[in-house]
């Protein structure tokens, strides 16, 4: 597979800007190369979504969502072609594209049109006075997105802001601009009226991403990513003062109670751990576990991360500047004084690829830089505890909040633990289980707002309230 994409603009490809090569994790090969909006470029973007916006705003809700139904079909009719797109720029195995990442394309925009279209207004009543809100759409929405679950990120922002009334500009990770491509593809073959949906390719900084940001044309921008990418866009939108929505970076906890079901306990957090590499915001990366079960845990976690190496599971890191970065945190382990149970460096059969071995660590203090930062890549470090206070002191011992697992057999524990966690997201005896409709997002520097459900509806557009003095029968 090699293409050449350039950008989406008011319905029409154009390419234009320099190129820069796209290079396939699982083998280092270049498979395309693609065109960096610059300023000019963004602008024409923005302003074919400024012209599509109002006549847009004006279908009703109920018209929009049979939009979003409609290019949910064409995602299925082009499931292959997104499957083959999303594996082809991250490396991930086409099993899990095929079962997680693409099918909830279709999912997010099917959720959002059902949720707007029934979604009731609101009214306030008062003796002689009633009021009401109007929700009006922010307008053009920048949807700035990463590389791990690119698609899915993309229609998860992307049908939200459709619906609630805004055209949106996308920016796709450059690492990953493959299925927001055929995405635009998809939108043009079903006839999207111009200018509602547009894709701009390029980097971040001083590159198209900080370009659209700090667009004034630009009315709101959604972003998932790192927490310092987070903060450099807040300062490129203050000037604006542009509602922002974040979902940005995780160090998340695992806490194993001795009561739990063993088996599926560690089933779960090789799942929390491993999946897509570790390089998804939710991965667990501290596990804390009960004292009683804590040898035999960690003996069956680093027997499975032996196990997937062996049978090549986990996908690449997503680039060779990536895989540097968690080998640089496998090697500050060792340093450190780590006790390495499994992994810690490039598996013998990688070959080209950006392979990193799933690693399983222990012995480092809480305080470490091991126990502290995001690593984003296959690995966990493992600390016993004796109480339960211990271990939510533990869990929340940390500057970020996004997500946390509890493995509990224990009702009352489960719901407790649960609520002292400081968390945007638990799950209990499970993960990454998702109800669309919840508010999804993190504390901390784990992000601000929530989407989800109503939760993303009330981002892309905000209320304006209509307050009517009644006179009275006589007057
Ligand atoms: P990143 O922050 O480097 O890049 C994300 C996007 O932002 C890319 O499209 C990039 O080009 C763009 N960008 C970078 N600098 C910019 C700037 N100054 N102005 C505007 N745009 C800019 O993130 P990444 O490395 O692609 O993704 C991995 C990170 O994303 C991890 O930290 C992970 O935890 C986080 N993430 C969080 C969630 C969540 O829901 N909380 C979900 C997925 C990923
Ligand atoms: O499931 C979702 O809706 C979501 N936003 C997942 C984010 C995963 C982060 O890597």
């Amino acid at each position: 597979m090699s293409y050449q994409n350039g950008h989406f603009i008011g319905g029409e490809w154009i390419a234009e800007g320099t190129t820069f090569a796209n290079h396939d994790p699982a083998t280092g090969a270049e498979i395309g190369r693609i065109h960096e909006a610059g300023r000019e470029t963004v602008d024409r973007a923005v302003t074919a979504a400024r012209r599509a916006q109002p006549g847009w705003a004006a279908l009703p809700v109920a018209e929009r969502a049979a939009w979003l139904r409609r290019l949910a079909d064409g995602m299925e009719a082009r499931f292959d072609d997104l499957v083959a797109a999303e594996v082809a720029d991250t490396g991930k195995d086409a099993v899990q594209a095929r079962t997680l990442d693409i099918p909830r394309g279709a999912a997010n925009f099917r959720v959002f049109a059902d949720i707007a279209a029934q979604r009731p207004d609101n009214a306030y009543h008062l003796p002689g006075t009633l009021s009401y809100t109007i929700r009006r759409p922010l307008g053009v929405v920048a949807v700035i997105v990463p590389w791990n679950l690119p698609f899915l990120l993309t229609t998860w922002k992307t049908g939200a802001a459709l619906v609630a009334g805004n055209t949106v500009v996308i920016k796709p990770s450059e690492l990953t601009p493959g299925s927001a491509a055929v995405l635009a593809d998809i939108a043009a073959q079903a006839g999207l009226p111009p200018g509602v949906l547009n894709v701009v390719n390029g980097l971040g900084a001083g590159s198209a991403g900080e370009f659209l940001a700090g667009h004034p044309g630009v009315d709101g921008v959604t972003f998932t990513g790192e927490s310092r990418t987070g903060s450099a866009i807040m300062r490129t939108v203050a000037g604006g003062v542009k509602p922002i929505s974040f979902e940005l970076g995780g160090k998340n906890a695992g806490l194993i109670f001795a009561d739990a079901r063993l088996d599926a306990a560690v089933e779960g957090s090789v799942r929390s751990v491993f999946t897509n590499g570790g390089q998804v915001c939710l991965c667990t990366e501290r596990l804390y576990v009960e004292r009683p079960i804590f040898q035999e845990f960690a003996r069956r976690l680093a027997k499975r991360a032996q196990e997937l190496s062996r049978e090549r599971e986990p996908m690449p890191m997503i680039s060779a500047g990536h895989r540097e970065k968690v080998l640089s945190y496998y090697r500050l382990a060792a340093s450190e004084g780590a006790e390495v149970l499994a992994g810690g460096g490039v598996p013998p059969w990688a070959e080209g690829g950006y392979h990193v071995e799933p690693t399983v660590f222990t012995g480092l203090p809480q305080g470490s830089r091991v126990n502290q930062e995001e690593i984003f890549g296959p690995v966990c470090h493992i600390t016993p505890f004796d109480t339960e206070a211990e271990a939510v002191a533990l869990a929340n011992d940390s500057r970020y909040g996004l997500a946390a697992t509890v493995w509990t057999r224990d009702l009352s524990r489960a719901h407790r633990v649960a609520a002292a966690v400081q968390a945007g997201l638990v799950w209990v005896n499970t993960w990454f289980l998702r109800d669309l409709r919840t508010p999804f997002g993190g504390l901390r520097l784990s992000g601000i707002g929530r989407e989800g459900g109503v939760h993303s509806l009330d981002f892309y557009s905000e209320p304006s309230t209509v307050t009517v003095k009644l006179e009275d029968a006589d007057e």
